[in-house]
């Protein structure tokens, strides 16, 4: 597993499919959870920091790239005025996943509002605040992989063994309830 964004961390020699990218370093913690569904799935990504207002240039150079360099999602996290992901949608087609990262002051809500109020023809598919969001946009991207006439029924068979062990362990919860006597009434 990766321990931090300039980790390349495609494994292996496979061109890397997935792009994780985010605007700075302190989005690492929430990204990562994008990163270790992906280890997890044996996809080939890497991650990278690629701020939308402190290296725009360089924001722009990644998207122009994506498509010939096979990328086939970005999963693009960042907080409060959250331009990365709608930026990279706006110089590439490659489908770009946005992850809210929750910021300092507002929790998140701002960088959520900036990546899903995109104006109609740059789609950026947003996801859920928070780590919940980074993994669920990883999952999403595996789905992306597997599907489809050209998808990778091996990856599918992943993907269904991974649903069916969670609901497996939502099963259990049940098991976790235990009634407590609540104070001066009925249990
Ligand atoms: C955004 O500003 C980043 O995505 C990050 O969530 C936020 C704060 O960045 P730092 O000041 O912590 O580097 O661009």
């Amino acid at each position: 597993m990766s321990t931090s964004p300039q980790t390349q961390n495609a494994s292996t020699t496979t061109a890397i499919q997935v792009g994780v990218v985010m605007g700075s370093s302190s989005d690492w913690d929430v990204m990562r959870h994008a990163a270790d569904i992906l280890t997890e799935f044996g996809i080939a990504f890497e991650a990278r920091v690629v701020s939308a207002h402190r290296m725009p240039d360089d924001m722009f150079r990644y998207a122009e790239a994506a498509a010939e360099r096979g990328l086939v999602a970005i999963i693009a996290g960042a907080g409060g005025a959250a331009h990365l992901p709608g930026m990279l949608a706006a110089k590439t087609t490659v489908p770009v996943l946005g992850v809210p990262v929750p910021s300092r002051h507002l929790q998140g809500v701002d960088s959520l509002h900036s990546i899903v109020q995109m104006p109609k023809g740059i789609p950026v598919a947003t996801f859920a605040i928070g780590t919940a969001g980074a993994g669920n946009a990883a999952l999403f991207a595996v789905a992306m992989l597997a599907g489809g006439p050209n998808g990778n029924p091996a990856l599918r068979a992943k993907l269904d063994a991974f649903r069916a062990r969670q609901t497996e362990v939502a099963r259990a919860m049940t098991n976790d309830l235990t009634l407590q006597p609540v104070e001066g009434g009925k249990a």
